[in-house]
């Protein structure tokens, strides 16, 4: 026999029939929605536009919202995976190209397939916090969600009737044994999916952190709570411990500083709140120190004042960031010196650090250096 390229109908495992694909996709649909959504919603707590507020109750939301992101992306891969073993005979289909609707529905499914890979990637790679990239992460992230996004709706629209049929009641006359062999796969997929989960939830859900081996930094660090830049690593040793340290605090009737000392005199406030780092992980601890709400005061500044906040760190996205009034009215909003009754250790923040409700870890700015009210 001539050797030639396969067709589409030299496979006909059970796991290829449409029946398979479509419910995979529905899954898939379910968790890249819950992905994209939460993945939108971080950006926007992150770069808020003016029409939009984030609250800061109930204190652990974005540790769920956030939680959910990464395990919703973690889920999509082994779904991702059955999904495309499920289609890829597809590749085989002749003529390659049948109508525009046909060349649009493959240059949907090019765009699909290139963007979710792509996603799942960076985002897997970036909880590991490896980054074997030259561009930054979060701008490149969430250009390419979008651009998945409208490529799965295109997607969905166009396979609808396709996914329609699939899903309709049996044929009487299932060839013997496909069904039992497409319920094995659909198994072996929803099971490598509940094993991934559980493999790494364990980052953000206190209940599962000793059922997952493979979750990331929930115990490492100093003090029992996981760090992600140590001091060393900003180069802010030598400035975090200089006795001569003042935090700078500006308002517009002028400019005052006060020393450690002169923060641990103001009234003390005691809370006991998550920091939930955009990669998923997240911990509770206790912080104490003086609530935004008391500095304010003690300042002669407004009560719900917008905070720049700056840190000793200077460079980078981490060197600033703004607690928006909803924020700084919250009597747990605290600019912390103790971390579980200790003072602070130089890699979470000493000599004071930003603590709030309901806000993702890189918005709590460490080693703070001034802050500014409009
Ligand atoms: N100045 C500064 N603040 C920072 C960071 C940083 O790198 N530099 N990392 C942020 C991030 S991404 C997180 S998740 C939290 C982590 O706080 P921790 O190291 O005390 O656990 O601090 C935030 N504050
Ligand atoms: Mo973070």
């Amino acid at each position: 026999m001539k050797p030639r390229l396969p067709r589409e109908s030299d496979f006909r495992g059970a796991a290829h029939s449409p029946r398979v694909a479509t419910r995979v996709g529905l899954a898939l649909a379910v968790t890249f929605g819950l992905c994209f959504l939460t993945g939108l919603l971080s950006h926007l707590i992150q770069h808020p536009p003016h029409w939009f507020t984030w609250p800061s109750r109930p204190v652990s939301l974005y540790r769920l919202t956030q939680g959910t992101h990464v395990i919703s992306g973690i889920a999509s891969i082994p779904l991702l995976a059955a999904k495309l073993w499920s289609v890829y005979p597809e590749l085989f289909t002749r003529p390659a190209l049948r109508s525009a609707t046909h060349a649009l529905e493959r240059l949907s499914v090019l765009a699909l397939v290139g963007s979710a890979l792509f996603e799942l990637v960076t985002g897997l790679l970036n909880v590991t916090q490896n980054y074997p990239w030259p561009f930054f992460f979060p701008p490149v992230h969430y250009a390419v969600g979008w651009i998945a996004v409208g490529s799965i709706i295109l997607h969905v629209g166009l396979k609808l009737p396709v996914a329609r049929a699939a899903l309709a009641p049996e044929h009487p006359v299932a060839p013997v044994g496909t069904t039992v062999s497409r319920r094995a796969f659909l198994r072996t997929t929803a099971t490598s999916t509940g094993v991934a989960v559980l493999a790494t939830a364990g980052a953000t859900i206190p209940a599962l952190r000793h059922v997952s081996p493979l979750k990331w930094r929930s115990d490492q660090g100093s003090r029992g709570l996981p760090v992600n830049r140590t001091a060393t690593a900003a180069g802010v040793v030598a400035a975090a411990t200089d006795p001569d340290w003042r935090l700078e605090i500006s308002t517009p009737a002028g400019t005052t500083s006060l020393s450690r000392a002169g923060l641990a005199a103001l009234p003390q406030t005691t809370v006991d709140l998550p920091i939930a780092c955009v990669e998923g992980w997240s911990r509770t601890a206790t912080w104490t120190g003086v609530a935004f709400t008391d500095l304010l005061h003690a300042i002669g500044a407004r009560p719900g004042s917008e905070v720049r906040v700056s840190s000793l760190e200077t460079t980078g996205i981490y060197s600033t960031s703004v607690l928006p009034g909803t924020h700084t009215a919250d009597p747990l909003t605290v600019l912390a010196l103790d971390l579980n009754g200790a003072p602070l250790d130089l890699d979470h923040g000493y000599p004071c650090r930003v603590i709030a409700p309901n806000r993702p870890g890189v918005l709590q700015t460490k080693w703070v250096s001034r802050l500014e009210t409009a």
